[in-house]
């Protein structure tokens, strides 16, 4: 039945990402001339000859390929038109500014730091909201019922995804920006599928980078989702206000195999698919997580965990939830501490920016990583032991001059 279930949502999945996959192209080549190659915007500048890439626009995407000026490649933005488009909450802007904030060509990010610098001042204050909860607890189901509740309330809804594993299962999230249907056509509306590719860390301080271009795009609540598998939910827990944790009831004893700390960082926790038959078990469930929260630590000082019942599908349990989030928010803002946990999460930024930092510098040196591999090698055959391996590196680190430290356009692109 499961099995079942799972297929059909697989070859749903499998459509809808094709689909999109497509309209994503379609829209890529609106700027190019059809017909003719180009050289891609991600081949590496420092690389000019040796990078032999060229791409050829296919002939039956459309026939709406504008030619810029003698240029056949995608327009490119400067900066200012980057900063205008989102502050006039161009969603198409604002979807490239994403993509130029998550590029790892080091000529991208003198560029995204400075769109980045000149935003910030100009976000709109914001409600973050993180939404977790384990595949198929109804995550995007729920996110496309509260996202419209929150329009037709007169907010303007962001949807981020934070979701490492999603270059290994395809980006489910791509899927769901067409399962998304309704939100996802919504004026006020915008939805991000995750970041592909990278560590946990790496994805998370852009989707950090990304809450701040949606909050100059006046996106007033930002809702951050993420796959409940443990690390990801303390990341994102560190860039809202307010987390969420979905959970369905299941057989036997409810609260096995749920993580204690997953619930640790929860502000709520919503029994989703309490609906038809379901609804006195989801009950049960819930009534199981509120005596448990009694014995575990809140998440947010003055502030204790609710657990509540809801349907996402019919949405019973959304007025009592949307109730419960602004409750949180005012009482939040009058003892003072959002804007203290706002202040922590700006300084665990700073740190986080700065480690990603040094190690995108430490691993891209050439002398480095040759010196790398050839350590690597003795460490597998047990020829030098790890310890010593390390500290030759970061000898030959404190050797190596400065002005050889950084990669070619690294220094000082922030
Ligand atoms: N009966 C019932 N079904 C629901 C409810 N919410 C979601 N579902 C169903 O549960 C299935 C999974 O829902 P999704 O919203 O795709 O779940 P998800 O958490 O986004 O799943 P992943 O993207 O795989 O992590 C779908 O078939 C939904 O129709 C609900 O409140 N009641
Ligand atoms: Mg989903």
């Amino acid at each position: 039945m499961n099995r079942d279930r799972d297929q059909d949502q697989k070859s749903i999945n499998d459509q809808n990402q094709d689909r999109d996959q497509k309209q994503e192209r379609d829209r890529e080549w609106d700027f190019v001339d059809r017909g003719k190659s180009y050289r891609p915007e991600w081949a590496p500048a420092e690389n000019d000859d040796a990078f032999a890439v060229r791409i050829i626009p296919p002939d039956n995407a459309g026939s709406s390929g504008k030619k810029i000026g003698s240029s056949i490649r995608r327009k490119p933005l400067d900066t200012q038109e980057y900063i205008d488009g989102v502050l006039s909450g161009n969603r198409t802007i604002l979807a490239r500014a994403i993509t130029l904030i998550e590029s790892q060509a080091p000529r991208h990010r003198s560029i995204a730091a400075d769109v980045l610098n000149a935003l910030l001042p100009k976000a709109c204050s914001s409600l973050r909201i993180g939404i977790s909860g384990v595949p198929g607890a109804g995550k995007s189901t729920f996110i496309e019922r509260f996202g419209l509740e929150l329009i037709r309330k007169g907010h303007r809804v962001a949807v981020l995804a934070v979701d490492p594993s999603s270059s290994l299962s395809k980006g489910s999230i791509l899927g769901d920006k067409t399962r998304m249907e309704k939100l996802s056509r919504d004026e006020n509306a915008f939805i991000r599928p995750s970041p592909s590719g990278g560590t946990l860390g790496g994805v998370a301080a852009k989707t950090r980078e990304a809450i701040t271009l949606c909050e100059a795009a006046h996106y007033d609540v930002i809702l951050v989702e993420t796959v409940g598998v443990g690390q990801s939910e303390i990341t994102v827990r560190s860039m809202v206000d307010f987390f969420l944790l979905l959970q369905i009831s299941g057989a036997g004893d409810e609260l096995q195999g749920i993580k204690k700390g997953v619930i640790e960082i929860a502000d709520a926790i919503l029994v989703n698919k309490a609906d038809g038959d379901n609804r006195h078990k989801a009950e049960r469930t819930r009534a199981q997580f509120e005596t448990a929260l009694h014995y575990l630590k809140p998440a947010t000082p003055g502030w204790t965990c609710k657990a509540l019942t809801c349907s996402a599908l019919t949405g019973d349990g959304f007025p009592e939830i949307l109730d419960m989030i602004f409750h949180f928010v005012n009482l939040m803002q009058q003892s003072g501490f959002l804007d203290l946990r706002r202040k922590e999460q700006s300084v665990q930024w700073f740190y986080t920016i700065i480690e990603d930092q040094i190690k995108r510098w430490f691993y891209s040196n050439p002398h480095i990583r040759s010196k790398m591999d050839q350590l690597r090698e003795n460490v597998e055959k047990d020829e030098i032991p790890a310890t010593r391996a390390a500290d030759e590196i970061m000898d030959l680190f404190f050797k190596i001059p400065q002005e050889e430290k950084f990669e070619k356009g690294e220094k000082n692109n922030g």
